[in-house]
């Protein structure tokens, strides 16, 4: 349900702050696909295979040796983006594994000289960019494969970051000057890109460890408006000095909590609205699984949405091709069911956001310049009071999504409440009724 109201300034939600105004577009875009996708899927037990298993590197070669897809269609996996509503994607350009889906001077643990001899991220950039979608790549700081990197996160060695352990032949540094020599790789053969998605720091493994600063120079002198998230700088259950009064180089432009929708929005310290990407699996895994059929519902895919806009942030929604770069079935359906309810509600959700008023007990509100957008997720009984909302703001309201009139309620119904609008539904031809059932 949309009402227009003469926009008095107490429907005014905060503006997002100058130094975001290079995300202005993801902003607007609020929902994506987050795409994991590599040697792991092979195996089919998530994208963490290798480390929970203690496999060793020639345990995990067979497998990266048989990684071969050979009917991948990046095309179709873009137009199921599309059919479900999403304006931009972010694929695992390279994942912990350290498998790169690019081709690469400084490994030849890629899929461009393994056995697809193909560059995937060359041809998914193609295939999205096709579709009209915006790209971002994500890239692992932490590489299982490379010898020059401590150990964290592979349970095969429970030394972890001990540089004791590490010492001998490890070599850090090496190691940072590959990963930002891999990074300037990707800023430079593939055209612009919307997106980098670092992922992780962790422990003492966080932001100048990583030679972060330099890295970002290097990134923004390359890409000067490329999108980069917070994790540089923090693990997933972290927001870092992106929130802060005095951010640093490589705070980021997004936060980017994951499995979780912040429990109201994302503030600065000084209460200004700070961008955030909620990344949400479909099933329990990122990257195929194959026994994992815990999949959520479409409506409950739609609830969490409206919750995310309205709270100002996006929500990136996982799919986890097999082996042979297949989506799984179960996952196509459920994104094209969601995506056909994001369609016909597209003008509450793209482009919308916040609407300053507090959460109404029937949904959520959201707001696009001058239109409020009440989701309603209760069944009324009768005239739906919108608290916050004065009847003499209200212009004009219509129904989205359904047939049947809704308008302002009789005087009659509102005399106790005075300073409050409120709405009754009616179905064609009913004008005095006040409810019928509401369109799914
Ligand atoms: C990371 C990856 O490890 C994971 O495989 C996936 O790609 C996801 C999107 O991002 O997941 C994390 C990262 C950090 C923490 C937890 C999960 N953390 O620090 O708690």
């Amino acid at each position: 349900v949309s009402e227009t109201p003469r926009i008095p300034p107490r429907y005014t939600p905060p503006a997002v702050p100058e130094r975001f105004a290079r995300s202005q577009w993801f902003r607007r875009a609020r929902l994506g696909m987050f795409i994991h996708w590599g040697v792991y899927s092979l195996l089919g037990r998530g994208e963490w295979v290798r480390s929970h298993e203690e496999m060793s590197a020639r345990d995990y070669l067979p497998w990266a040796k048989a990684f071969n897809p050979e009917s991948v269609d990046f095309h179709e996996w873009a137009r199921l983006a599309k059919e479900a509503g999403m304006e931009y994607a972010i694929l695992t350009a390279k994942h912990h594994d350290g498998y790169c889906l690019f081709d690469s001077a400084h490994s030849d643990f890629t899929s461009a000289k393994m056995a697809p001899g193909r560059d995937f991220v060359a041809e998914f950039l193609e295939a999205f960019r096709a579709e009209g979608l915006r790209v971002g790549l994500y890239f692992s700081l932490i590489d299982w494969a490379d010898p020059d990197y401590p150990v964290w996160g592979d349970a095969f060695h429970p030394q972890r970051n001990d540089p004791a352990f590490c010492g001998v032949r490890h070599d850090f540094d090496a190691y940072l000057t590959k990963m930002h020599a891999q990074v300037k790789e990707l800023c430079t053969n593939y055209g612009e890109l919307d997106i980098l998605w670092f992922d992780f720091s962790y422990d003492e493994m966080t932001g100048e460890r990583w030679r972060a600063r330099e890295l970002v120079e290097m990134v923004r002198s390359l890409q000067p408006q490329v999108l980069i998230d917070n994790r540089l700088e923090v693990s997933a259950s972290a927001f870092g000095s992106i929130v802060t009064a005095e951010p640093s180089p490589f705070a980021g432009d997004f936060v980017s909590p994951e499995q979780l929708i912040p429990p109201s929005g994302i503030l600065c310290e000084d209460g200004a609205p700070v961008p955030w990407e909620s990344c949400v699996t479909l099933n329990n895994h990122w990257a195929w699984h194959h026994s994992d059929t815990a999949m959520k519902a479409p409506s409950t895919l739609a609830a969490k949405f409206v919750e995310v806009v309205s709270k100002g942030g996006n929500l990136l929604l996982n799919v986890g091709p097999d082996g042979e770069g297949r989506i799984p079935e179960e996952s196509a359906e459920t994104l094209r069911a969601f995506g056909s309810w994001v369609h016909a509600h597209e003008e509450a959700l793209k482009g919308a956001g916040p609407a300053g008023i507090a959460k109404p007990e029937w949904g959520r509100w959201t707001m696009r310049g001058s239109h409020l957008y009440a989701h309603v997720w209760e069944e009324p009984i009768g005239p739906l009071p919108l608290v916050g909302v004065r009847p003499q703001d209200i212009e004009s309201v219509r129904l989205i999504g359904g047939d049947g009139h809704v308008r302002v309620a009789k005087s009659w119904v509102i005399d106790a409440y005075p300073d409050v609008a409120f709405l009754s539904f009616a179905p064609p031809g009913q004008d005095d009724a006040f409810t019928f059932p509401l369109p799914q």
